[in-house]
């Protein structure tokens, strides 16, 4: 067979491949990919995570289609292994080459940018969000406290009672505001699609949309000493009437230990000794 049929036949099983697979990849893959459906932003992540997929399949069938072409098609039979021609300058394969991978990379800069920024990727944004998602002014506000080797949660529209699990409403905006009383640890709430630098003296910002009622794991994502790996918990979304209720039962339940607490700030000095929590 002469080079040119070696080139098309290729070309014709790799796009016919391509045209099959790829979709098939983004309708049955694509919703089973992390983190989830628990909120706005983990949503996001799974459509842009089956973009990225999607994306992927094609130069992944190329690779193993041309792997698989040149083992059954070019093995050498003699017993000597003999080394083929070297190819320099192909300036057709270069032009195509340097085309399709520009236009590859701009394309995933271009998307990956704009969906960081369109409604909040989940991620913290520092203590001035430069991007806010809609409707943030009407946000509820809920504190992160991360210390070896737990996480609290102050509600300060909640009188700033501090709660030793998470508990959200749903269908609602929290402007999580992630900190931390000593090390640097990370909070993140996997099947929110949240995960967010914990550091102390600072007030980490991540938006997060919650959907209807679930559970979430809570990890800390960032190694912070001994016991690292039990910082784990499970985060609740509930529905308002269920949220109202239990924020009551938090606040006169925790009500003696209030004497103890600072008053609510955006982070706090990296003193245990100065603080019950
Ligand atoms: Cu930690």
């Amino acid at each position: 067979m002469s080079t040119a049929n070696h080139g098309k036949r290729f070309l014709i099983a790799f796009v016919v491949l391509s045209v099959i697979a790829t979709p098939l990849v983004a309708v049955f893959v694509g919703p089973h990919l992390p983190p989830g459906n628990a909120s706005t932003q983990a949503h996001e992540q799974v459509f842009d995570n089956t973009w990225l997929l999607a994306i992927m399949t094609p130069p992944a069938i190329f690779v193993v289609l041309l792997l698989g072409y040149m083992l059954v098609n070019f093995r050498s039979r003699s017993e000597a292994i003999v080394d083929g021609p070297p190819i320099r300058g192909d300036l057709k394969i270069q032009t195509l080459w340097m085309i399709l991978t520009s236009a590859t990379v701009l394309f995933l800069a271009g998307f990956g940018s704009y969906e960081l920024v369109q409604s909040g990727s989940g991620g913290g944004e520092g203590p001035s969000p430069a991007f806010q998602p809609a409707g943030y002014t009407r946000a509820m506000d809920v504190q992160v406290i991360a210390q070896q080797w737990e996480f609290t949660y102050r509600y300060p529209t909640y009188g700033g009672v501090e709660v030793p699990h998470l508990v959200l409403p749903a269908h609602t905006l929290i402007r999580l505001h992630v900190t931390s009383l000593d090390a640097i640890h990370s909070f993140w709430a996997y099947q929110l699609g949240v995960k967010a630098d914990a550091n102390p003296g600072v007030d980490n910002v991540a938006y997060v949309r919650t959907k209807g009622p679930t559970t979430f794991d809570i990890h800390c994502a960032e190694l912070c000493g001994l016991w690292h790996g039990y910082m784990f918990d499970t985060g609740q979304v509930v529905d308002g009437a269920q949220f109202a209720s239990w924020i009551k039962r938090q606040q006169s339940y925790f009500a003696p230990l209030k004497q103890y607490l600072p008053k609510y700030a955006t982070s706090y000095l990296p003193d245990p000794q100065d603080r019950a929590g």
